[in-house]
């Protein structure tokens, strides 16, 4: 199977997070990719290419002009005001306040564009943002040039992003992005299975009013887990795209048994959409050892789920999300894609 990594992921760097009420050490840090990156190249996966540049066109299908120019100059306009540390909002609209104003100031823009405060902007994040988008479209072009499958080593991750707001530690939608750029280039339907602990809120708030793009989804109950405020089973999708969104939250302490049920039905739910594509949003912090999640599968499981994708049988770009296990979590996600090809 090809990877696409690019270093520049390692432009984005963020120092701090806010969990439990304390800042602690971001989870989300350089030496994931890194560690993914060593273990492709142990198990002799296949070539590793650097990706193309693509430019914003193709962002700006699933995304908010004004909320990428947000994301391009925010460091700047952070800095001009004397700052050096990393940019946080503080500051959100909620529900009942106007929204159709959007602020000057760049703490007022932070808090426009974000749904918490989990996404840190440093000096590089752009610059990493933009490659890890770059990374997503190049597997998606190497897809429809004809090949079975291809990894897409995204760093930042991308499925909390929504079409105008970062959160979670995602900025832009890289498998959103790589789904949409199939639909533009030859695919009439597209499947995005997302295996993420957490829900994909941003990729489901892209295409739920769409019956041409699928969203498939299992992940922690959000009535106990972030994001909270979606990811219900009750949520099938809107308008046009009512059936085509599917979620499979799960309780707490999930274990293969339950969760290799849900991924069964999952996959018929996909087989029956009849995708000419598939998308995984391949985060592997459902593992039992993660620091921030509450999942239990054990290494061995994780082939079993790139097995139980393979059965789908169409074209598969996996695009790589969470997973805080930094010391384990090259043999998790790479086990993922070795379950996938020796089914
Ligand atoms: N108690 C991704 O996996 N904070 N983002 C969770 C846990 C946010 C995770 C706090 C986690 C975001 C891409
Ligand atoms: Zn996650």
């Amino acid at each position: 199977m090809l990877t696409i990594y690019s270093h520049r992921h390692h432009r984005h760097h963020g120092t701090a997070e806010l969990i439990d009420g304390t800042l602690k050490p971001c989870f989300e840090m350089p030496r994931r990719a890194e560690m993914i990156l060593a273990r492709v190249r142990d198990v002799g996966l296949g070539d590793v290419i650097a990706p193309r540049a693509f430019g914003l066109d193709p962002v700006r299908r699933v995304h908010d002009a004004g909320f990428v120019a947000f994301l391009e100059h925010a460091w700047a306009d952070w800095t001009a005001l004397g700052r050096t540390n990393d940019a946080l909002p503080l500051v959100w609209p909620v529900p009942s306040v106007r929204h159709d104003r959007v602020p000057d100031h760049i703490d007022g823009r932070l808090g426009y564009y974000s749904s918490d405060a989990g996404a840190p902007i440093t000096a590089g994040t752009w610059e990493a943002v933009q490659a890890s988008a770059d990374v997503a479209l190049t597997g998606a072009q190497a897809v429809l040039a004809g090949a079975a499958s291809a990894f897409a080593l995204c760093r930042p991750p991308g499925h909390h992003a929504a079409a105008a707001a970062m959160g979670g530690y995602c900025y832009l939608n890289n498998a959103a992005t790589a789904a949409q750029y199939l639909r533009d280039h030859g695919c009439a339907r597209v499947a995005v299975l997302d295996v993420d602990y957490h829900h994909g809120n941003g990729t489901q708030q892209i295409f739920e009013a769409r019956p041409d793009v699928c969203f498939v989804s299992i992940h922690a109950d959000p009535l106990d887990e972030y994001p909270y405020f979606l990811g219900h089973a009750d949520e099938r999708g809107t308008g046009a795209g009512l059936g085509a969104t599917c979620n499979y939250p799960l309780p707490q302490g999930a274990t293969w048994a339950t969760y290799g049920a849900a991924l069964a039905d999952a996959c018929a739910v996909i087989t029956a959409f009849r995708p000419d594509a598939v998308v995984i949003s391949l985060g592997v912090d459902t593992y039992e050892h993660d620091p921030i999640s509450g999942f239990r599968l054990t290494r061995d499981d994780f082939p079993r789920l790139g097995a139980a994708i393979a059965t789908l049988g169409r074209p598969t770009l996996f695009v790589m999300e969470g997973g805080y296990a930094v010391d384990d979590i090259g043999i998790n996600a790479v086990g993922v894609l070795q379950g996938f090809e020796r089914r």
